[in-house]
């Protein structure tokens, strides 16, 4: 069995979980925040058989879209000033950041 936890963008995570639902994979969604965009994502986990992994990382594949974002990035503007200015940045976010692991033990009590 895998574990894949997927990283995805909260407007593509209902389609997302739909799709996967719907393919009989058990999915349970986490409400996460980006380090760097300090904004909600929505973390998933889903165990698989080994069997149908990759069919499932197909569906993310299929959903998730990436998209341009604006960040607003602080920069400090002297050592000893401690000024600070921020200033607009264009990032691109995923598609989907995914893990796979290897799943050593499954029960459910
Ligand atoms: P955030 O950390 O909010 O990052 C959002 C997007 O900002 C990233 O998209 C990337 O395009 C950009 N970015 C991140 N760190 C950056 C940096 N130091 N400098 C410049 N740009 C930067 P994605 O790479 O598609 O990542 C989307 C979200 O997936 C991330 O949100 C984070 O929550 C998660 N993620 C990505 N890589 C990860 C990793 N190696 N471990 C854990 N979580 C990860």
């Amino acid at each position: 069995m895998k574990l894949i936890i997927a990283i995805v963008q909260d407007e593509d995570s209902s389609r997302l979980i739909n799709e996967m639902m719907n393919e009989g994979f058990s999915v349970t969604k986490l409400a996460t925040t980006g380090g760097f965009l300090k904004s909600g994502n929505t973390t998933l986990l889903a165990g698989v058989d080994d069997s149908r992994f990759q069919e499932c990382l197909g569906i993310i594949e299929k959903v998730c879209k990436s998209r341009k974002q604006i960040a607003t990035s602080p920069v400090t503007m002297g050592g000893s000033s401690g000024m600070y200015a921020s200033y607009p940045i264009e990032v691109t976010v995923g598609g989907a950041t995914v893990f796979v692991l290897t799943v050593d033990q499954f029960v459910k009590y």
